[in-house]
């Protein structure tokens, strides 16, 4: 199909969910710019819906999810100015912001004010604050009932949530002026959420619009959020890309539970052959913000060690572009974001603790994962070529000559002798430590041969970007 819709590439990302700005901004400096992630997933900054109390928690996290208006609003993630600080901090530290984007619709039923105070009735399908009214939704106005039909997943409403008429024009327009503003403060990418249920000729014609990223010369990021259907007429992730890159559902099912069982061999040609679109169209993931809610193969409950070793391994294979996730504990689905100060549970105010990787509830899996996001950006498109294997669970590949990963998913440890297709020299352990390294992380490739050892659960990766001294 032809197109002229954005199609930059994705950086490796990383999703601090529910992170407020200062904290983003922070953590790009101290860390994810000089640990090789090249972007940043943030939380909706759009105005929405405060809810003091639903599903057993206060102000859940998915308010965010509903749409008051496309205002950047002052909210428990901090103000419009700390979003625009973020963002500037972000890009100086080599790492694009990649905002999640609510396009397919506003709120569910109800009426209230919403996050930067504006009037919203979902009952009556107005917003006056956009303005949207009633003539700018899908006349569906019910569930999804048949998920084969792609008239209902496009046209009716998911969980409730008003159906924004994507076919209108002005509808099209408003939500381009959104991301168009988020542009120009210097947002370099997107995830379109929900984009399964707008169809794709919308999203093209609201993409078509957007300006060039300052300073990056060229569109921004797309990749959208479709999750694959399973009967034979319903909607499919490859409908969507020639509009961006799309999120690639099959890899986290595939990954997730063979890391889980220690099932490693079999995994690289699983993911070479069963995936369900190109590698430089997917963005993958071990687990999200709603598959370790409500569909969890893998996830940091339980499985720490295991959880890290499956989000290294996602960085060294060579399919998609990889999103690591970084998450806070919960014990009720809906529970919002800890919190170590007085923002507790606030959606909005002055608010002034920071998001704390001390405090042990924000998890910071991506931490663990050290300068493991360096690995894909040095190995490059190279094919993985398994070159040991010691049972079902233990598996080291090259990344052609540029790159070696090895992965032991047992709970013993792994004397590794290896080959290696690596130039002879000094490597850094990148999975363990820095990208640049000294004699006490440092692997040795003599005569094409390497040894390590690798505790239980343990990782180790080296690449041609990370010479040891
Ligand atoms: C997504 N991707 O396509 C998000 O990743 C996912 O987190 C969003 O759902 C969903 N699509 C809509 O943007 C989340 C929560 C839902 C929540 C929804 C809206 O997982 O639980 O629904 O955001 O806030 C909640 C209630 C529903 C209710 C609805 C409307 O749980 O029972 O029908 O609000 O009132
Ligand atoms: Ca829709």
């Amino acid at each position: 199909s032809t197109t002229t819709a954005p199609q930059a590439q994705g950086s490796v990302i990383v999703h601090l969910f529910q992170w407020r700005w200062e904290s983003v901004a922070r953590e790009c400096a101290d860390v994810l710019g000089p640990n090789g992630y090249g972007a940043v997933q943030v939380s909706p900054p759009q105005e929405h819906v405060v809810l003091p109390s639903a599903e057993g928690a206060e102000y859940p996290w998915w308010q965010d999810y509903q749409a008051v208006s496309y205002k950047i609003s002052n909210t428990r993630r901090g103000t419009a100015a700390d979003f625009a600080a973020m963002v500037r901090t972000c890009r100086d530290s080599g790492v694009q912001v990649y905002v999640d984007a609510i396009v397919n619709h506003t709120t569910g039923p109800g009426r209230g004010s919403g996050s930067a105070g504006s009037s919203w009735q979902g009952d009556a399908y107005t917003y006056p604050a956009v303005p949207y009214a009633s003539r700018d939704f899908n006349d569906c106005r019910h569930d999804i009932a048949d998920w084969n039909d792609p008239d209902e997943v496009w046209n009716c409403e998911l969980l409730a949530l008003r159906d924004l008429k994507t076919s209108r024009p002005n509808v099209r327009a408003n939500i381009t002026d959104y991301l168009n503003g988020l542009i120009d403060l210097g947002v370099a990418g997107f995830r379109i959420d929900a984009a399964k249920h707008v169809p794709a000729a919308d999203l093209e014609a609201i993409s078509a619009g957007l300006h060039d990223v300052p300073g990056y010369g060229g569109k921004p990021y797309l990749y959208q959020e479709v999750k694959e259907g399973g009967g034979p007429d319903s909607i499919k992730p490859w409908g969507y890309t020639h509009v961006g890159d799309v999120t690639d559902f099959r890899f986290h099912a595939t990954v997730g539970t063979a890391v889980r069982d220690g099932r490693l061999n079999g995994l690289l040609d699983a993911l070479d052959q069963d995936m369900a679109v190109a590698a430089d169209e997917a963005v993958v993931f071990v687990d999200n913000h709603d598959t370790q809610r409500d569909d969890v193969s893998i996830s940091y409950q339980g499985m720490g060690d295991r959880h890290d070793l499956a989000q290294t391994f996602m960085l060294a294979q060579p399919y998609g572009t990889p999103k690591v996730m970084s998450s806070y504990s919960y014990t009720q689905r809906a529970e919002g974001p800890p919190s170590t100060g007085p923002e507790a549970g606030n959606p909005a105010g002055a608010l002034t603790a920071p998001t704390d990787c001390d405090n042990a509830r924000w998890f910071c899996e991506h931490r663990n994962l050290n300068a493991m996001p360096t690995f894909p950006t040095a190995v490059g498109p190279a094919p993985a070529v398994p070159r040991t294997t010691d049972g079902d669970s233990r598996l080291a590949f090259d990344r052609g000559n540029r790159g070696f990963a090895a992965f032991n998913a047992t709970d013993t440890v792994w004397h590794l002798t290896s080959p290696t297709n690596l130039p002879d020299g000094t490597y850094c352990d990148v999975a363990n430590g820095p990208a640049t390294c000294t004699s006490t992380t440092t692997i040795t490739v003599t005569d094409g041969q390497l040894t390590a050892t690798l505790p239980a659960n343990g990782t180790l990766a080296i690449h041609v970007g990370g010479r040891g001294s």
